[in-house]
């Protein structure tokens, strides 16, 4: 049967583009010269990739057709397991830069040459939600890094977060499983507002220094770039000389720590779910390079004696009044992912990952976690040979015996594959006792048994120390945060004995949060193992809000616009936030833009509906009168400044937006962190004002 005609033309121009039509009327970009034939996996040129091969125009599709038969199988098996915990992620490239030598602790390769720069690989996760969640759930955040160093890969798998739930890893899959949806009916999906989870929690009492930090704004981040790391553990570092300090690892983001309000990341979540990899794609792509100084508690047995808790226990901290944080790097984020699949999705951390010059300590939580993160790969990546990939793969030279699996791209060369052998310099390569990684030969002894140290049983002391350690304004928002996710707890009971546990911590917080889940009586405190410390001292550096940055670079500021807008504001705000280094958006009623006064046409970002007042870090109202008239009609209009009040953003308006304000609701209430821009040169006082985040009183008025 003579095949129809195609007879659509062969070639489109749009602009100054030309667009040609491929056999099922595709198009393929001619303006960049040469266009390299499609082809299958194995290279075969392909002649038509609309239409499957068919027994006749209107017949079945024939099971010869290999091209198609190898697409749709490759479709088939695109997905791979999603990570167990922190499945949902977003990684990045970037260099450790030494600032000096630490060669009098550690003969780790990596910190022996000022100045030296090292590749790594980060990513970044949430912990409870699938790969689809979205970003700004309340949870910890992870925190893990790769170290291509010249003496192999050193993997610093942290979290936001200093402190973990549990002592002991034999607890981990408990705690997961009660933290993730509930397995009858798969949800809450990125929440731990539920039965199971507070259940868990509220029966396990070492995990109250960790509840008191989750319940605090530390995980809701206002982006991965203003945020902590931690290594948690203790680890050792040891010398030439043999000699082993203990260390915890720290990371400083340079950018300031910054968090949003619960009511924002809510609505965010609804608003932009990716906001998070977003601001990090962005943010590196348009040359913001965020950055971290990597800080080193260091600190002897002695120190370990001596202080009140036991360094082992990871839901302690040791306070950096205490210790003090030795500045000793920078981490600079400095390229995207090609592909998001081949590197934030195989990338494969472990904690077993450590080179010479590191080593653990007995922390039995990251003792477990040895054994877990080189096994659970096996279940995501599918074979023993995922160090094969070039994200895992180290960028120093490696010779070893291990061959054979599922996709190896590599396996010993020549005649052997085993050692000790007698083939000389053929037979590959050898141990070296010099350089090769040792243990540090720490003295053990004991019977065995199944244990849990007396020195790990003072559950509260610390979670008090971290909650009296908060500004006012954060105290409240732990609070506030108990209160929303115990009232999300269905069962009573639960949140009668979350409230038992807090009478331990603090009575003021207790009562707050027995107050706001209206118990009729309250419960008596839980049973503790240990009594509260109440003498520790607070330890400032715990809080965000007291060690902001006095910056508003790096943030973000919306500016919404409407016909007839004073084109003076509008550049003397653009011109005031470049010279800050923090970026500005356009939302006008419609994307297209506005006109502004002297004519000239203003391009918008958003919609104002894509555009709500939670993407920005601070706002501006910068409107005609015709346009605040139209504005106030419309719904996310008077949410743009509603919310944006109700995070206590700094908002600046022009006089013609009152209406507008008055409309939302706060006409009457103007406050210091409401700035009128009458003339240019208020701009770069509000810029200045903008310098403090959020104007955190406004709180207070609101209630
Ligand atoms: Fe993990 N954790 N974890 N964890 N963890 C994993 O490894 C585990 C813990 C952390 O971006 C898994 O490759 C156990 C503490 C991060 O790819 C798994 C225990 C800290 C990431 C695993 C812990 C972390 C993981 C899942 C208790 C902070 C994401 C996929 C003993 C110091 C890494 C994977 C990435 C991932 C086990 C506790 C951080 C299952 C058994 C404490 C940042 O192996």
């Amino acid at each position: 049967m003579a095949s129809r005609k195609d007879n659509r033309p062969k070639s489109v121009t749009l602009g100054d583009q030309t667009f040609q039509r491929g056999a099922g009327g595709e198009t393929h970009q001619t303006a960049s010269g040469d266009i390299e034939t499609l082809t299958t996996q194995v290279g075969t040129p392909v002649a038509d990739d609309q239409n499957s091969l068919r027994g006749g125009q209107r017949g079945p599709t024939l099971v010869e057709d290999q091209h198609f038969r190898e697409k749709i199988f490759h479709f088939d098996h695109e997905r791979i397991p999603e990570r167990v915990v922190h499945a949902r992620g977003f990684g990045a490239h970037g260099y450790f830069e030494t600032y000096e030598s630490l060669a009098d602790i550690t003969r780790a390769d990596i910190f022996q040459r000022p100045d030296e720069k090292t590749e790594l690989f980060v990513r970044f996760s949430t912990v409870a939600g699938n790969k689809g969640s979205a970003d700004v759930a309340r949870d910890v955040r992870g925190f893990a890094v790769k170290f291509y160093t010249r003496q192999g890969n050193w993997d610093l798998v942290g979290n936001n977060i200093p402190v973990f739930f549990i002592q002991d890893a034999i607890k981990f899959p408990d705690l997961i499983h009660a933290a993730k949806a509930e397995p009858d009916s798969d949800f809450p999906q990125a929440q731990t507002a539920h039965d199971n989870f507070w259940d868990f929690i509220s029966l396990t009492p070492e995990s109250m220094n960790m509840a008191l930090w989750i319940m605090s704004d530390r995980t809701i981040p206002r982006s991965f770039r203003f945020m902590e790391g931690f290594g948690v553990h203790t680890f050792r570092m040891i010398n030439a000389e043999g000699k082993s300090s203990f260390v915890k690892f720290h990371w400083k983001p340079k950018q300031g720590l910054q968090s949003v309000a619960w009511n924002e990341a809510v609505k965010l979540n609804g608003a932009d779910p990716d906001f998070h990899r977003r601001d990090l794609w962005t943010a590196i792509k348009s040359g913001d390079f965020p950055e971290w100084e990597l800080g080193l508690q260091v600190f002897d047995e002695k120190f370990a004696d001596e202080f009140e808790f036991d360094v082992l226990d990871p839901t302690k901290i040791i306070p950096e009044e205490q210790v003090p944080i030795r500045i000793v790097g920078r981490m600079v984020l400095d390229r995207c992912v090609d592909n998001f699949f081949a590197e934030t999705e195989q990338v494969a951390f472990q904690t077993g990952n450590i080179v010479p010059g590191i080593d653990f300590t007995n922390d039995p939580l990251l003792q477990g976690r040895n054994f877990s993160y080189l096994d659970t790969q096996l279940s995501r990546l599918g074979s023993t040979n995922f160090n094969h990939l070039p994200v895992n793969a180290p960028r120093c030279p490696f010779h070893h015996f291990q061959q054979d699996g599922h996709m190896a791209f590599h396996n010993p060369k020549g005649r052997a594959n085993y050692e000790p052998n007698s083939w000389g310099a053929e037979g590959g390569p050898r141990e070296n006792p010099e350089t090769g990684f040792a243990s540090h030969p720490e003295e053990l002894e004991g019977p065995k048994g199944r244990y849990r140290s007396e020195t790990f049983a003072d559950h509260y002391s610390q979670a008090r120390q971290f909650y009296l350690s908060q500004t006012e304004v954060e105290q409240g928002h732990i609070g506030d945060a108990f209160i929303f996710e115990l009232s999300k707890v269905e069962k009573l009971a639960i949140r009668e004995r979350m409230v038992a546990h807090l009478l331990n911590v603090d009575a003021d917080l207790a009562e707050t949060v027995g107050k706001g889940l209206r118990l009729k009586t309250m419960p008596k405190a839980a049973d503790a193992a240990r009594p509260t410390v109440t003498g520790l001292k607070p330890s400032p550096k715990l809080s965000i809000i007291a060690n902001g940055p006095q910056s508003f670079k790096g943030r973000k500021l919306g500016v919404l616009l409407s016909d007839g807008v004073d084109i003076g504001l509008v550049t003397a705000l653009k011109a005031a936030l470049d010279k800050e280094g923090a970026q500005i958006e356009f939302i006008a009623p419609q994307v297209g833009g506005v006109e502004a006064s002297d004519g000239s046409w203003i391009e918008a970002q958003q919609k104002i509906d894509g555009g709500p007042s939670v993407l920005y870090d601070a706002v501006a109202i910068l409107v005609s009168e015709a346009g605040a008239a139209e504005l106030r009609k419309m719904p996310a209009a008077r949410d743009y400044v509603a919310d944006a009040f109700a995070h206590c953003k700094f908002i600046a308006f022009s006089a013609a937006a009152q209406p507008l304000m008055e409309k939302a609701g706060i006409g009457a209430d103007l406050d210091d962190g409401c700035v009128a821009l009458a003339k240019p040169a208020d701009a770069k006082r509000f810029i200045e004002t903008c310098r403090d985040l959020r104007f955190w009183e406004r709180e207070k008025t609101l209630k």
